[in-house]
């Protein structure tokens, strides 16, 4: 091997022998210049070595082990809490490819401003070479990833969110592919400098080049932005791919619906990041649903694929969750309250003064805390304590309703898709489409009022098609076409095609709070959604679709009045009129590509509505 940086070895393990690989670690190591470089086997020593070392460093506390066994903290700077999506790229050869939805830098000019960032940026740290595999290790669906980063918190974070470490080689073998991901904090120490305890750079970059299928990300240590797995790769990658290949990379939940009668259902379903996509995945039966299982998939990612059945089947690709903390509570996710028992990583929360967590939403609140930003919490400071994007790092495995079938290498058939927003007016409780057209029209057009998953203003609304705003690699439009496309070929070999369905929980009153009491009470949608599926649920068509009528809704267990059933059904005119509008203007937007068919519907949909 030739020369790498002065006073530093590779350290290559026996067990490697991917050249390509090989010398792709050595070019990051000249670039980024570490001090050290280490290969990540997955095992638990390791990760319990680098989580004392970040304890000693300060980046994590170890939280009571009477009270949160295995379990850590850390907190952030508060300058890097949320992916930053202004500044995400993708490096298309063209700018019409990335569309207009999507930060576009040409290819040459990108690499030559990462070459100038990178360069020496790992200084004084150690470089962990990190392989994971997205997806069941060896599966006929799965990606092999290798992450290097200057950030021991990513490893061990990774290692609980993909099938990390050197298992990972056996499938690499000489010469498998694999996705290279090169990740820094972007803060290199000087000799003797002291470290903080989370380094970040306020100049930051989330890049993507779905040609040759690369990730580059720097500046943030946080999430999405960081954990090259996730959003960067099995989203803006994998959606790429799946263009290129005929299959679906989505931002969608996977649940197994079990009725009284033994029969099995899946659903997939897209909501936006931190619209209780956890929640569903995770739901548990009201206690009137006797008989009825609902168990988990997946809660963030679906990668669906055709099989020769004529079906499409769908995998999670993950193998742990990051999930939202504020508002899981026994009441609102009994399961997630549950798999956080022990072996979490938590992000952002605030710590009690026993040594465990706590977040707004949990329960009552403590007399005093120390919050997210390390200070003096007490219930009337008139501060959040934990950070609205504070996150939970933990494994699958732990959730109680993982279902048997999660890890199956092909995945499960799915039955329905649904796709959810945040509305608080104007999207009724739920719609069935007419058809696979109309379904990928409501998909398209999702609206949702933002959240603080992403950085910028929050509650404010904006389109975001199939919960893809951020996620989709490759332009928005023909992501509409790839599915109208999809869905064409597979009614043409004969299938049935899954059932598309549009969903609201958010819907409010004249005092902004919640009309639909949701959580676990989304059971009677679900259960309306299989009866469909089965071909004797009841409805009522009207301008957007099928819609329940009061009395199609098991109601057991639950008293919902029929006038607040009106109100979150309801479809107003003027309101659908404004909605239709700035469907035009996302149509507009992407009208380089947009198929004519969605076109046709909206024009529909304008020459329905009453005057
Ligand atoms: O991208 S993250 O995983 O950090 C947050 C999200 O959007 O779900
Ligand atoms: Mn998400």
């Amino acid at each position: 091997m030739s020369a790498v940086p002065v006073g530093t070895s590779l350290n290559v393990p026996s067990y490697v022998k991917h050249k390509k690989l090989i010398q792709w670690v050595e070019s990051i190591a000249r670039l980024a210049q570490p001090d050290r470089v280490v290969w990540c086997d997955g095992s638990v020593q390791e990760s319990e070595r680098l989580c004392d070392e970040m304890v000693r460093a300060g980046t994590l506390r170890r939280l009571n082990a009477a009270k949160r066994p295995n379990s850590f903290l850390a907190w952030s700077d508060p300058s890097d809490v949320a992916r930053v999506e202004d500044r995400t790229f993708i490096c298309t050869e063209t700018a019409q490819e990335a569309g207009p939805t999507n930060n576009w830098m040409d290819p040459a000019q990108m690499r030559a401003t990462l070459n100038g960032l990178f360069s020496g940026c790992m200084r004084g740290r150690t470089m962990y070479v990190i392989p994971f595999s997205m997806g069941p290790l060896g599966s006929h669906i799965s990606q092999i990833g290798v992450e290097v980063s200057d950030s021991p918190y990513v490893v061990v974070n990774m290692r609980l969110m993909t099938r990390m470490g050197r298992a990972v080689f056996d499938v690499l073998r000489e010469d498998g592919e694999f996705v290279p991901c090169v990740h820094s904090v972007g803060q290199p120490l000087a000799a003797g400098q002291k470290d903080v305890p989370w380094p970040c750079n306020d100049t930051k970059y989330i890049v993507h080049f779905p040609k040759t299928r690369e990730i580059w990300s720097f500046g943030s240590g946080y999430g999405g932005n960081a954990l090259l797995g996730k959003k960067c790769l099995a989203l803006r990658i994998a959606s790429y791919m799946g263009r290129d290949e005929g299959w679906l990379a989505e931002h969608m939940l996977i649940v197994a619906v079990t009725t009284p009668a033994g029969k099995k259902y899946h659903v997939a379903a897209a909501f936006p990041s931190a619209c209780g996509k956890t929640n569903f995945a995770m739901l548990i039966p009201p206690s009137a649903f006797a008989g009825w299982k609902v168990s988990t998939i997946g809660e963030d990612i679906a990668w669906i694929k055709p099989h020769e059945d004529g079906r499409l089947y769908a995998i999670n690709p993950e193998f742990g969750c990051f999930g939202v903390a504020p508002g899981t509570s026994d009441r609102s996710n009994h399961n997630a309250m549950a798999m956080l028992h022990s072996n979490v990583i938590f992000t952002n929360v605030a710590l009690t003064d026993d040594g465990d967590v706590w977040w707004e939403g949990m329960g009552p609140p403590p007399a005093h805390l120390i919050d997210w930003q390390g200070k003096d919490w007490t219930p009337d400071c008139g501060r959040k304590a934990a950070h609205p994007n504070a996150r939970f790092t933990v494994a699958a495995m732990q959730c109680p309703s993982i279902d048997v079938d999660w890890e199956d290498p092909n995945g499960v058939p799915i039955d329905a898709f649904v796709f959810g927003g945040r509305r608080s007016d104007t999207v009724p409780l739920v719609t069935e489409a007419r058809n696979w057209t109309e379904g990928v029209y409501m998909a398209a057009t999702m609206g949702s009022e933002t959240t603080a998953a992403a950085a910028g203003a929050q509650g404010v609304l904006r389109r975001d098609p199939f919960a893809m705003l951020p996620f989709c690699g490759y332009n928005m439009a023909e992501h509409f076409a790839h599915w109208l496309e999809l869905g064409e070929k597979l009614a043409a070999g004969g299938a049935r095609l899954p059932k598309l369905f549009c969903v609201n929980w958010f819907r409010t009153d004249e005092k902004g709070r919640f009309i639909w009491p949701g959580f676990a009470e989304n059971m009677r949608v679900l259960q309306w959604i299989v009866e469909r599926i089965e071909g004797h649920g009841g409805g009522e068509e009207h301008l957007l679709g099928v819609t329940p009528r009061y009395e199609d809704l098991n109601w057991s267990g639950l008293s919902f009045s029929f006038d607040n059933y009106q109100r979150v059904t309801e479809i107003d005119a003027a309101q659908w009129r404004r909605e239709l509008a700035l469907h035009g203007e996302l149509f507009e937007k992407l009208r380089d590509g947009l198929p004519q068919a969605l076109q046709g519907v909206r024009q529909k949909l304008q020459r329905s509505l009453p005057a």
